[in-house]
């Protein structure tokens, strides 16, 4: 009998075969399979050639070829195609096996496939896998959580195939349930903002009148300070980027897709009621750039700032625009990691905040010199309850407000759109605010709906008024705010 493999992998899209020959590199044995068994064979003959990669014919065939406890992990496509494989894979496996999900599942789909599993007594992580098709092959960043006992059989692998941030792998447990998915989700809606802000800072730009040339420099630039990141650099890259017509960027259509986890995550910080603001303006950004149809039709019909779009000092501003950027940054990872915060209390997970900044300081697409800041701040101070209080980045946005704001109210001015630059804003002014207008809310929702209200000084006490003095006050049951 040959040799048996360490772990199987299932789905040879582009991520699964690079994290296969990723594994296959640091020494572990895999045994491939696909629902498409061809694709098995061709990979063997082809990407895999030459490899300690074994294949598998159907799922009876590649358990059979596997060391116990069994070791399983997914790489297809999120939703019923990952319940289809587990619906298959259960009647074949035995009690203590593990299966792992190494897609972009919500976090909800694995919490109950961890419950469901745990019934048949088999063992489930659903891991985020960041860093795309490279990373996948040279080295990820790594997310998981589920059933903790399942990490030390996994562990090793993990940390083996995970990118390094120095010495330490970008990958730690993260915790129980549906943790590790939730964790992904966030970088990715933080990725969403990071890529946001990035082409406010372009449009910007293009305002200000530079070249294409004069950008991909500025970017370059930036790079070399604390933006230092892997999305500033491949902006620099993508704007230097030239085909035999010339550069290519302005003639890529102004519409862009997604896959979702943006909208999750916007979806997530409604649920749990936390201010996740410039990732929400980011989606919102994404779905007002499909509507080119409408967007061209009522660019003929709409006017905006007549003036022309200058300033008296060109690099001056431009500096500005990279203070504002970073500022931004800022607040964006703040609310990232106060929509984590609560997710935590609400399904009692112990997350190590300064261990997620580090899982995604290396391998991933928001990889960053930024994410080490973070992770040192939390270093500094594991209980910090917010980003924002921390010395160095309260310091940071200091330094960086007074560009923050003329940019913003720059942009305003010239009619520049620049939501993620502004939601930013508006949520440090808020959340420094040590009162807010809403106590006027509380009285318009008692005004009309008898919701009643807290005075100050007597929280919890609640009272009513009859504002009108006549007693006509509209019906709670009537209008609900
Ligand atoms: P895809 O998301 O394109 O999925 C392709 C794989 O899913 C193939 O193995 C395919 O089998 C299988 N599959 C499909 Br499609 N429908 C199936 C079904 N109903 N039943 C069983 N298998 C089915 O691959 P990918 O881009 O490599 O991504 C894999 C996972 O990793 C996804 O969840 C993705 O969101 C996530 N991810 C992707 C990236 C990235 O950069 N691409 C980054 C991070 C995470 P077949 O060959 O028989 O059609």
């Amino acid at each position: 009998m040959s040799q048996k493999a360490d772990i199987a992998l299932i789905g040879l899209a582009v991520m699964g075969q690079n994290l296969i020959l990723n594994m296959d590199s640091h020494g572990f044995v895999v045994c491939a399979y696909n629902r498409t068994v061809d694709k098995v064979t061709h990979f063997l003959n082809h990407e895999a050639k030459g490899t300690k990669v074994i294949g598998a014919t159907s799922l009876a065939d590649m358990v059979s070829k596997l060391k116990t406890p069994r070791k399983i992990m997914l790489l297809v496509k999120a939703g019923s195609a990952v319940d289809a494989f587990i619906d298959q894979l259960v009647p074949l496996l035995s009690p203590g096996d593990l299966i792992i999900d190494g897609g972009n599942s919500e976090y909800q789909d694995t919490a109950r496939r961890c419950d469901e599993l745990k019934k048949k007594n088999l063992l489930y992580v659903g891991s985020g896998v960041s860093g795309g098709e490279e990373g996948a092959r040279y080295g990820p960043s790594l997310m998981p959580g589920g059933h903790k006992e399942a990490w030390p059989l996994i562990k090793d692998i993990f940390q083996s195939i995970a990118a390094k941030s120095g010495s330490d792998p970008c990958c730690e447990w993260v915790g129980e349930g549906g943790a590790g998915h939730f964790v992904k989700m966030v970088h990715n809606g933080i990725e969403y903002g990071d890529m946001q802000l990035i082409c406010e800072a372009y449009d910007l730009m293009k305002a200000l009148g530079l070249n294409q040339k004069e950008m991909a420099n500025a970017f370059d630039e930036w790079n070399k300070g604390e933006l230092d990141s892997f999305l500033i650099e491949i902006t620099r890259d993508i704007l230097n980027y030239k085909d035999e017509n010339g550069y290519l960027l302005e003639r890529i259509r102004d519409t862009a897709g997604q896959k979702g986890t943006g909208k999750w995550t916007a979806i997530a910080a409604l649920q749990y009621g936390v201010p996740v603001t410039l990732i929400g303006e980011a989606v919102f950004f994404r779905c007002l750039s499909a509507l080119k149809e409408e967007r061209v039709h009522a660019s003929k019909q709409l006017s905006g700032p007549s003036g022309k779009k200058s300033v008296a000092e060109r690099a001056q501003f431009l500096n500005h625009i990279k203070n504002a950027l970073y500022c931004s940054k800022i607040v964006s990872y703040a609310q990232g990691f106060m929509l984590m915060r609560e997710a935590a209390k609400e399904f009692d997970w112990n997350l190590n905040y300064g261990g997620i900044a580090l899982m995604w300081r290396g391998g991933c697409i928001i990889r960053s010199r930024f994410l080490g800041n973070i992770k040192e701040a939390y270093t500094r101070n594991p209980q910090l309850s917010n980003l924002l209080l921390d010395d160095f980045f309260k310091k940071a946005i200091q330094s960086g407000q007074e560009s923050w704001r003329q940019v913003v109210s720059q942009a305003v001015l010239w009619g520049v759109p620049v939501p993620a630059l502004s939601a930013a804003l508006a949520f440090y002014d808020g959340y420094r605010a040590e009162k807010l207008p809403a106590n006027l809310l509380q009285a318009q929702r008692d005004y009309f709906g008898a919701h009643t209200y807290e005075l100050l000084g007597k929280e919890g006490k609640f009272v009513h008024t009859n504002w009108t003095g006549t007693g006509g006050n509209v019906s709670a049951s009537t209008y609900d705010a």
